[in-house]
């Protein structure tokens, strides 16, 4: 945290700051890339505003000169740790009441060692609440030292696309920009023979403030009982 929070998040409160984290690792088929082709966040602060273009991919991220090579249908793991380069498992990856759902989404780019986000984004692995284990998105990170798994679709045209992972943290979020958005992109080529290029939604643009899933008070039983996942509806192949 010393070393990574900025004065700004010094000011924003013990509380919150506790639990700031950033995705920062990939893993592909089980090969550990860790941060070779992720736009690292410049801090572990979130964003809060989801008319911003940091929503993309955080504030002030640069490009990255490597790409990680993913076959379509493989298995991409994304890890998320509450500091910089520390992977220790004894560490939340997400701590401090930090409840909320765990996104993943891709967009087809020309290249993604350039390419700011501004197009188009769907959505390809999510995780709100389950009420059945009382288990957020954000839980199952803590769970898992910070990973979370996703199959990339079979059928998506090959080239380069960014991948945006995302953890929305909840537990200020009963008033209008409370919720905090962690992101991070990551860079890569897509192989494969698929021919499917999914409609999408753009950032800024897919949430609003208002949104059931982004306003929302959570230490209220009936509130998360359906909890409704921000963005679009998932897209699997
Ligand atoms: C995907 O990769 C992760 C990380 O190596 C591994 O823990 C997980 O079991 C894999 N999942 C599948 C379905 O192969
Ligand atoms: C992406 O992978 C394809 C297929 O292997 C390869 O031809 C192409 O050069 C790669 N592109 C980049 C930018 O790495
Ligand atoms: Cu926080």
């Amino acid at each position: 945290m010393k070393s990574f929070t900025t004065a700004f998040g010094l000011l924003a409160g013990a509380t919150s700051v506790l639990g700031h984290s950033t995705f920062q690792e990939m893993w592909v088929d089980g090969v550990d890339k860790v941060s070779t082709c992720a736009r690292l966040p410049l801090s572990n602060n979130p964003v809060t505003s989801v008319t911003t273009n940091d929503i993309r991919c955080n504030a002030g991220t640069v490009p990255v000169t490597p790409l990680c090579t993913v076959d379509a249908g493989g298995n991409v793991t994304v890890e998320m740790h509450a500091q910089p380069g520390d992977r220790s498992c004894a560490n939340q990856a997400i701590g401090g009441n930090h409840y909320g759902p765990i996104l993943v989404y891709m967009s087809k780019v020309a290249n993604a060692a350039t390419d700011v986000g501004a197009g188009s984004w769907f959505k390809v692995d999510e995780f709100g609440y389950d009420v059945a284990t009382n288990k957020w998105g954000t839980d199952l990170l803590n769970d898992n030292c910070g990973k979370r798994s996703f199959k990339v679709p079979a059928d998506l045209a090959p080239g380069n696309y960014l991948v945006r992972a995302e953890a929305i943290a909840l537990h200020t979020a009963s008033t209008a920009g409370g919720a905090q958005f962690y992101m991070t992109c990551f860079q890569i080529n897509l192989t494969g023979t698929g021919t499917k290029t999914p409609a999408g939604v753009s950032f800024p643009g897919a949430y609003k403030a208002t949104d059931p899933g982004i306003l929302i008070n959570i230490y209220q039983a009936s509130n998360i009982a359906n909890y409704q996942i921000p963005g679009p509806a998932l897209f699997t192949g």
